[in-house]
């Protein structure tokens, strides 16, 4: 009846709309490809777009810090121990898995066959060290200034870009005029990145402080209801937020859409290499974790995934897993009622360091430049791509792209061309999206699993956190 049409339009408004927007938004891209709009104008279009991008952002500093402290200092410190545990065990098994999936397939589609002329270079990427990244990686976990830890990531090394610039050479003296290109360089900071925080900085530090404000009980109790109170409001805010997002996905999608290369004319090898990226990213998102999920939970993962579409689409539209952590969090708590007390602990984590769709990606796009550049790896060097990928997903950011960047601890490992990341870097933007939809998949099936392993330590009702009715 009509009355049970409007029931459900709004139980389920958001998916609706999130669907309807993506929809939408690849329609209008389509239609207005023709166009081939400039530059400006396709900045002006997306504008919407970069606003939602710009909410989610403003509220991820905040929503971390609060969520990961009142998470952790509501616990006592043996509960959020095991939590702990089990969550760290979860993030490496599935990371792990992903990494063997990734390199599986590449061995077996073997997408790089051919010579390396099919490729043109967009632009050059100066060499760094896999030390110096892994030291980098150690270093983010302890910020000096945890002010400029909100800012950004320390690096020690910015990519190099060779640029070309026309000149006008109007000498005189020399008697010689006409214009000139000339190479210059120009230092970058990272690829296509938006600026990120230090979250893994930002974490290691809530985790502590979390800690020690739960053991220092009634004394610590003023600054537990102050961030527990940061978090209440800032997700007031998200909900708030999250009826505009269908709207700025729409034009993120449309944006990305009428600005992309024509894809007809990829490359055989590019096309192959999408191809297998999608089909890893696919099994392990659609097969391994919900199998994962059934497996412990003895529940229907599909009923737990319909209910994170929406995260998982604002991870497709932003590829920003940490932009889109307003939107797990609401997902998994309002959707899937996942006990507060474990979201609050496992997704900000989980957004940081566990990014299963990048360590796929990692692994694989290392063996398909292997391939491109008919360099045979032996036995060793692929342990050695699955252990730095790993690391390079952890050490990767939340943010679009991240993880090509962190690609060269990965290819330095085996000795690989860094230049090469540059082969790949046309379909990027892509498979960035799909990866990153994987990666929040990733951190919400562990929150669902993580959950339903410590159902006992959570029975234990802590007022202070609400819904902590534990579903068995
Ligand atoms: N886009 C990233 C994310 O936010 C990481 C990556 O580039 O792989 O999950």
């Amino acid at each position: 009846t009509k009355d049970d049409m409007k029931r459900f339009f709004f139980k389920n408004a958001f998916v609706i709309l999130t669907v309807a927007a993506v929809i939408t938004g690849i329609i209008l891209g389509f239609a207005l490809r023709p166009y081939k709009m400039s530059y400006r104008e396709v900045k002006y279009f997306s504008f919407p777009g970069e606003l939602l991008m710009r909410m989610l952002q403003m509220l991820v500093l905040p929503l971390l810090v609060s969520s990961l402290i009142t998470g952790i200092a509501a616990l006592d410190s043996r509960a959020s121990g095991k939590m702990g545990m089990r969550a760290v065990i979860y993030y490496t098994t599935t990371t792990v898995i992903a990494v063997f999936i990734g390199i599986v397939m590449v061995l077996i589609i073997h997408p790089g066959k051919g010579s390396k002329d099919e490729f043109t270079k967009h632009q050059q990427i100066e060499q760094v060290s896999a030390a110096d990244a892994f030291l980098d990686l150690i270093r983010n976990m302890f910020p000096p200034n945890l002010v400029e830890a909100c800012t950004k990531q320390f690096k020690t090394q910015y990519a190099k870009r060779i640029i070309h610039v026309t000149v006008t050479v109007n000498d005189t003296m020399l008697l010689q005029n006409g214009t000139q290109q000339i190479a210059k360089e120009e230092m970058i900071p990272v690829p296509g990145a938006v600026n990120g925080i230090n979250a893994l900085g930002l974490v290691v530090f809530s985790i502590c402080f979390g800690l020690i404000i739960g053991n220092m009980r009634e004394q610590g109790k003023p600054l537990k209801d102050f961030f527990d109170c940061l978090n209440e409001a800032i997700m007031r805010l998200v909900a708030i937020i999250m009826w505009y997002a269908p709207i700025g996905i729409l034009f993120l999608i449309a944006g990305k859409i009428v600005e992309m290369d024509d894809i007809t004319t990829m490359g055989g090898q590019l096309g192959m290499y999408t191809v297998t990226v999608i089909s890893g990213l696919l099994f392990h998102a659609i097969v391994v974790l919900p199998t994962l999920y059934f497996i412990i939970t003895r529940k229907n993962p599909f009923v737990f995934i319909g209910g994170l579409l929406q995260a998982l689409i604002t991870a497709l539209g932003t590829s920003s897993s940490s932009a889109t952590l307003p939107i797990t969090f609401k997902c998994l708590e309002e959707n899937n009622n996942v006990d507060k007390r474990v979201t609050r602990f496992v997704l900000p984590v989980g957004a940081t360091i566990n990014m299963d769709g990048t360590a796929l990606y990692e692994a694989l796009a290392a063996i398909f430049i292997a391939q491109v550049n008919d360099y045979d790896l032996n036995f060793g060097q692929i342990l050695t791509i699955s252990i730095t990928a790993t690391a390079a997903s952890i050490g990767a950011a939340g943010i679009p792209q991240a993880g090509l960047v962190t690609m060269v601890i990965v290819l330095t490992s085996v000795g690989l061309p860094t230049d090469d990341i540059t082969l790949i870097i046309a379909v990027d933007w892509f498979l960035d999206r799909l990866r990153t939809t994987t990666n929040v998949l990733g951190d919400s099936i562990g929150a669902g699993i993580v959950e339903h392993l410590s159902r006992h330590e959570l029975r234990k009702k802590d007022p202070e956190v609400g819904n902590s009715v534990v579903v068995e």
